[in-house]
């Protein structure tokens, strides 16, 4: 088995992940500040990588004059041609300048609100003039750090005045934009609103056009919140709302580390993996991370190589687990799950299980071989 990614695995990195330049809260960067058009040679160097992703002022700086922006749009361009990308995503950057230091969509200056949904509709008809379809909001910035400042109920309705009227936009310019609103619960703000996949799909559901609006879950987030990811992404696909995914990884309890994919904790990593082929997502898969900070160039690009290597790993792995004789020797051995609560209910349904009488003591005593089962889980993991 080669391991070799390809375009058909829908494996794409962000301009600002391949390129973070190493600057971290406390120090300077330790890499140079390469152009869109450098990132996507990078990528086309790690080979078989799907696409590429951007906020608005990664591909154009926020202060760029026309000529600048055509200029730069034409190098990125000859880079996609050149290495065969394509740009899958696109979404804006809503929490670098000072405007938005107290959020966009959420501020308590209305002009600020004006601005961020002006600045987004343009960053919706730059993602679409390269053909993305994908368009992902992240509110970093919308949050507090002391709910004396705003009320939250307030910022909710806020929050979705303006979604719904992104959405409205991308249905007049037919765009066929699908949302992907991607939570986190905290950095760079105190709290953020929205902070989890579950809080994310409740207030989809009162989207005008919901349809169009899904998830963008990321592992670093889920873990920051001390959450199972797999869950959360159980739930959304769940839901029909799983629409893009950043993939990375976590310590839990630490500061936001976005480490590649896979490299903290593999046996999550694995069972997040496992649903997604399982359950045939077919979205993009987008790594949301960047390499450690003594990273050199030539090191940025195995870590670009490693996060697709690992996903096609783990995908390897989930499937010799789902052919295994003795995970399936051992699932065999377990309760019978069909059955149960009757699917439909009816008064007669009711009654018999009303009726029904239960050996309580004989169904506890029912072996659940699960420790046998993580042993073998984890031996599969270890390669045999
Ligand atoms: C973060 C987020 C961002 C978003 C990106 C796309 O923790 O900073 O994950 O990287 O995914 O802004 O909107
Ligand atoms: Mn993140
Ligand atoms: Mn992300």
């Amino acid at each position: 088995m080669s391991f070799k990614p390809t375009p058909n695995d829908k494996f794409t990195f962000g301009l600002w992940t391949v390129g973070n330049p190493g600057r971290d809260p406390f120090g300077e960067p330790t890499r140079p500040t390469w152009s869109p058009a450098e990132i996507v040679d990078m990528l086309g160097e790690a080979g078989g990588v799907c696409g590429v992703n951007f906020h608005d002022n990664d591909l154009i700086p926020i202060d760029a004059t026309d000529a600048e922006a055509a200029s730069i749009k034409k190098d990125f361009s000859a880079a996609l041609n050149r290495t065969g990308l394509k740009v899958c995503m696109a979404t804006t950057n809503l929490f670098g300048d000072p405007v938005f230091k107290d959020g966009g969509f959420t501020s308590n200056d209305a002009d600020v609100r004006a601005y961020a949904v002006h600045k987004t509709m343009r960053a919706m008809d730059l993602g679409a003039e390269f053909g993305a379809k994908i368009y992902v909001m992240w509110g970093g910035r919308e949050g507090a750090e002391t709910d004396a400042a705003k009320d939250p109920v307030e910022s909710l309705n806020r929050y979705r005045d303006a979604v719904n009227f992104l959405t409205n936009y991308n249905k007049e310019k037919g765009y066929g934009y699908r949302f992907a609103l991607e939570p986190k619960p905290n950095e760079p703000r105190g709290h953020i609103y929205l902070p989890t996949v579950g809080h994310l799909l409740a207030f989809i559901q009162t989207l005008e056009h919901h349809a169009d609006v899904g998830v963008n879950p990321e592992v670093a987030h889920e873990h920051m919140a001390g959450l199972n990811f797999t869950h959360a992404v159980a739930m959304a696909l769940w839901a029909g709302k799983l629409f893009h995914i950043d993939l990375n990884d976590q310590a839990y309890g630490r500061y936001d580390q976005d480490f590649r994919f896979g490299s903290e904790n593999p046996k999550a990593a694995f069972f997040l993996v496992k649903l997604l082929e399982d359950h045939n997502y077919d979205g993009f898969k987008h790594f949301d991370s960047h390499a450690y900070r003594t990273s050199d160039r030539a090191d940025v690009i195995e870590f670009a190589r490693g996060s697709m290597i690992t996903y096609l790993r783990l995908a390897d792995a989930a499937k010799r687990w789902n052919a295994d004789a003795r995970v399936k020797q051992l699932l065999a051995s377990m309760p019978k799950a069909e059955g149960g609560v009757p699917a439909t209910y009816s008064p007669g349904a009711a009654a018999d299980l009303h009726a029904r009488s239960f050996d309580r003591a004989a169904i506890a005593a029912r072996s659940l071989p699960y420790e046998a089962l993580d042993q073998r889980t984890i031996e599969i993991l270890m390669g045999g």
